[in-house]
């Protein structure tokens, strides 16, 4: 097995549904479920899955579903099929914002529920305590709603898994390190103090998806309210780089953990921050997004870890890879192993850490802004003393 052990003193569970990975979006469209095989594939041929207990996850029920959703949202994708893909703007698939983002392709329906039953699935474990680390790899789609589709998340796993959480713990804090803005997820807890929600993000509200997010977006203005400085936004421009994103983010999760005093953490680790991404602009390496990942392990709380966005499928499948031995604290060859699967899907680069393209976007961020961007952050949770 690679000599890969379990880790010791701590159990981490791995969930995942192949059945999920054959889906199609279209030609065109950049969300390829394929790249769960290729993510699996490298797990396993390291020899990681010796080290976890391995999960088949089941779907998740439309009654599961309908703990966040609207009933007539999840009746709607339980009974569309892809000939009700119209422009008609009077049709139900405009109602529920389905369309080129969001198409309805063969299985639509059978897809959400597959991922949002592996982060539920991957919830209970922690709650029950059989994991101290969760992972679904296939959820972490946080643009969904209550009613309807967006940015290629149809059904929001991690509100569903959170809404788990809370039954068995009294705070959780949300991480997302997805280069979009985790608007589904803030939306939803925008009005407690029983979640924080903390995402990093390129903003810019004209240009770049959804829009939303903007520093001073920190929960209802009414200071009454108890989600008032509860979700937390870290704005960012094109082209971080590793050793600033990693400052910056230990700078803000260390005083998040320490003043909010979460029970339970979730992480979305959303692959399109990484440099060379399809969809992304960032500047950020495998190690350096990995780095993120073990340091939110350090604080020793249960941890659930789900995927997201990501674009650049040879890129995702490794640094979800290597998110997976640090989650297990197995040190991996950086070579992949010789009887990967697809590994001439990899050309030249059969590492690990392949050198990305970190040429199209010039860093933006200077000094000065990230640290007013710490600033800013700081001053909000110092409401949180009380
Ligand atoms: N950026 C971007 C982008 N690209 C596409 C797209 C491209 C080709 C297709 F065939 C279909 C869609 N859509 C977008 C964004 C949505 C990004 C979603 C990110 C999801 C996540 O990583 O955070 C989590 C899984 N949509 C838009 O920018 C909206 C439009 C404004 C432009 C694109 N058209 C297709 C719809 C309207
Ligand atoms: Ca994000
Ligand atoms: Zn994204």
């Amino acid at each position: 097995n690679n000599g890969i052990q379990k880790p010791k003193g701590y159990t981490v569970s791995y969930h995942a549904n192949p059945e999920m990975e054959q889906m199609h979006f279209g030609q065109k469209h950049p969300m390829k479920p394929w790249r769960l095989t290729l993510t699996n594939k490298i797990v396993m041929a390291y020899g990681m899955h010796e080290a976890m207990d391995i999960y088949k996850p089941r779907a998740a029920s439309s009654q599961e579903l309908k703990d966040f959703h609207s009933v007539d949202y999840i009746d709607f994708l339980q009974r569309v099929t892809p000939s009700d893909n119209t422009w008609d703007p009077d049709s139900q698939t405009y109602a529920y914002n389905t369309g080129d983002d969001c198409p309805i392709f063969d299985g639509l329906y059978k897809y959400c529920s597959l991922y949002a039953g592996a982060s539920l699935d991957a919830a209970r474990k922690l709650t029950n305590h059989q994991s101290d680390i969760a992972i679904n790899w296939s959820g972490g789609l946080h643009h969904a709603k209550k009613t309807e589709a967006s940015g290629f998340c149809y059904i929001n796993d991690i509100v569903l898994a959170i809404l788990q959480l809370l039954l068995h713990h009294p705070r959780v804090l949300y991480i997302d390190i997805d280069v979009h803005h985790g608007d589904g997820v803030e939306q939803a807890f925008w009005s407690t103090d029983r979640v924080m929600t903390l995402s990093f993000h390129k903003y810019n509200r004209a240009e770049f998806f959804p829009g939303t997010g903007a520093l001073d977006d920190t929960g209802p203005l009414n200071n009454a309210s108890p989600g008032a400085h509860h979700s937390l936004n870290v704005p960012l421009h094109d082209g971080i780089e590793d050793a600033h994103y990693i400052k910056l983010f230990e700078d803000i999760v260390r005083p998040c953990v320490h003043q909010y005093k979460p029970t339970v953490i979730v992480l979305q680790c959303g692959a399109d921050s990484l440099g060379g991404d399809r969809l992304g602009c960032f500047n950020v390496n495998i190690k350096a997004h990995g780095a993120c990942v073990a340091f939110v392990k350090k604080f020793d709380l249960p941890l659930l870890v789900l995927g997201g966005g990501g674009y650049t499928a040879r890129n995702v499948a490794k640094a979800w890879a290597y998110e997976t031995s640090l989650c297990i604290g197995a040190e991996v060859h950086p070579n992949l192993p010789a009887h990967t699967p697809f590994l001439e899907h990899f050309g030249n680069e059969k590492t690990l850490f392949p050198k990305l393209d970190l040429t199209r976007y010039e860093n933006k961020n200077s000094r000065v802004y990230l640290e007013s961007v710490v600033m800013g952050i700081m001053e909000q949770l110092r409401y949180l003393q009380g």
